[in-house]
């Protein structure tokens, strides 16, 4: 179990690893302000106020200029980690971040394990668990909308509509739960089907956050985008064209790509990441036909699949592959139908009428903007539907259990089993929407998500 101390002033460098205009170091504990007027040469730091910068030199105990720096003050409880801050902001030379890191260490600090400052607002109340996750994701956040996502946690959204459903849970079962002191007199405060419709009403909204999970889990890892037809058709053209990268080989040998071969991009903020396969065909080559089965694997997990048709080419067996293809989707997937080679095309349209289609050249590039817009289109009604999206795998698993406990009650309600029962799975759901804000957690929890962050946060 990893032991929680905060009493030990502590020091990291909060920016990035490696040489840079400047760097950030930040100390933080009751000794901060003593620690850091050791090694500093400039105005008497404990007599100024909280949230000001001063001009100063840090030197070492032989007297030695380490640097010019600016160091920022704040003062307890007014700081991010809710203790005494100080944040010497120096020149970004890998040589002065580690001296100074020395020095500090040297005069009574430690150093900072990963995540320890946001350990410590957390500890202090400045931040509850999912902000303070937010900030991390914010920090990690590599797309428009992933920051947004990410920003709006930090703000607390989604810790404000957690505490009215725990809100409302806790009315639910004092009013239960009052029932019991009368037990005797058999009387019910709690009209049943109103309870029902309470928590039916509550269910709804924990399972809408629980399914907002997957699309916000591929908007941080990017939507995955399946680029799927049968051989040389142009699907690793149309990679390379997305990604504006020769990332795929192509070759107009039947076959070209084995192993499927895929990357991010963003577009027009939303990141997506997108699969080119192997064309699908029968074949006697083993290779091949493992890489087949990657494949299908890859079609089956895709948000969309782009069904690329070489119109060029014999349409009979493309558009019998396409529909097996269309046939085995899921109600959470899309396809769209790529007729590819527009610079060359003859094809009879009509052929491919009931489906949602785009002409394009992958070669030339013409149309592709066509497509791009599409996609864009497409996800982002999709982020819309949802006013708050989860992307954390634990908040995930959290509303999972805090659903099945509503539904456990809910048929306790249905089969009119006593109040104390139905009470007990309602607090079992309050405990799992409590675990995500951290009103419930234990040190093994606390110290496994924020050892996940990084040192100087
Ligand atoms: N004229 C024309 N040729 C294209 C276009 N797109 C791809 N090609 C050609 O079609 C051939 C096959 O392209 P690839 O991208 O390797 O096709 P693939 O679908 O990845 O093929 P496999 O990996 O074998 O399944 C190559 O010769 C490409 O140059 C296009 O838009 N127009
Ligand atoms: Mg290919």
């Amino acid at each position: 179990m990893i032991h929680i101390s905060t009493n030990d002033t502590i020091a990291a460098i909060a920016t990035a690893p490696g040489m840079g205009g400047i760097a950030v170091i930040r100390v933080s504990g009751k000794d901060a302000v003593a620690i850091v007027s050791t090694i500093w040469k400039g105005k008497d730091l404990t007599s100024l106020t909280s949230h000001t910068a001063h001009l100063g030199h840090i030197v070492s105990d032989t007297g030695d200029i380490i640097d010019q720096v600016v160091v920022t003050l704040y003062r307890a409880p007014r700081s991010f980690t809710g203790e005494d801050v100080v944040e010497i902001a120096a020149h970004g030379s890998t040589w002065i971040q580690n001296e100074i890191i020395n020095e500090l260490v040297r005069h009574g600090c430690r150093p900072a394990r990963g995540g320890e400052f946001s350990q410590r607002a957390f500890l202090n109340g400045k931040v509850d668990l999912a902000e303070a996750e937010g900030i991390a994701d914010l920090i990690a956040s590599s797309s428009r909308a992933a920051h947004r996502i990410a920003m709006s946690q930090m703000k607390g959204e989604f810790s404000s509509k957690l505490s009215t459903l725990r809100g409302q849970l806790l009315n639910f079962v004092s009013l239960l739960e009052l029932e019991l002191d009368f037990s005797e007199e058999e009387v019910e405060f709690a009209d049943r089907s109103q309870l029902i419709s309470l928590a039916t009403e509550i269910k709804t909204i924990v399972d809408n956050l629980a399914d907002s999970f997957s699309i916000g889990a591929s908007i941080k890892e990017g939507i995955p985008i399946a680029i799927a037809g049968v051989t040389n058709v142009g699907k690793s053209t149309l990679l390379n064209r997305l990604l504006r990268d020769d990332k795929a080989i192509v070759s107009d040998v039947h076959g070209t790509t084995r192993d499927f071969v895929e990357d991010t991009m963003q577009i027009n903020g939303i990141l997506f990441r997108f699969i080119d396969t192997a064309g699908l065909r029968d074949t006697d080559d083993i290779v091949e036909n493992i890489g087949i089965q990657r494949a299908e694997k890859k079609i089956k997990d895709a948000s969309l699949i782009l069904w690329v048709i070489d119109p060029t080419s014999d349409i009979a067996p493309q558009l019998e592959r396409l529909n097996a293809a269309d046939s085995q989707l899921s109600e959470h997937q899309q396809l769209i139908v790529i007729v590819n080679k527009a610079d060359v095309d003859t094809l009879d349209h009509s052929l491919l009428a009931r489906h949602d289609v785009i002409h394009l050249s992958a070669k030339t590039g013409q149309g592709i903007t066509d497509l791009e817009s599409k996609l864009t289109d497409i996800f982002r009604t999709q982020t819309d539907r949802h006013d708050i999206i989860v992307t954390n795998a634990r908040h995930y698993q959290a509303l999972l259990s805090a659903s099945e406990a509503l539904s456990r009650a809910l048929d306790a309600l249905n089969i009119n089993l006593p109040g104390d029962l139905v009470s007990q799975d309602i607090r079992q759901a309050m405990y799992h929407l409590g675990e995500i804000t951290g009103e419930i957690s234990t040190d093994d929890l606390l110290g496994n998500i924020f050892a996940n962050f990084c040192i100087g946060k």
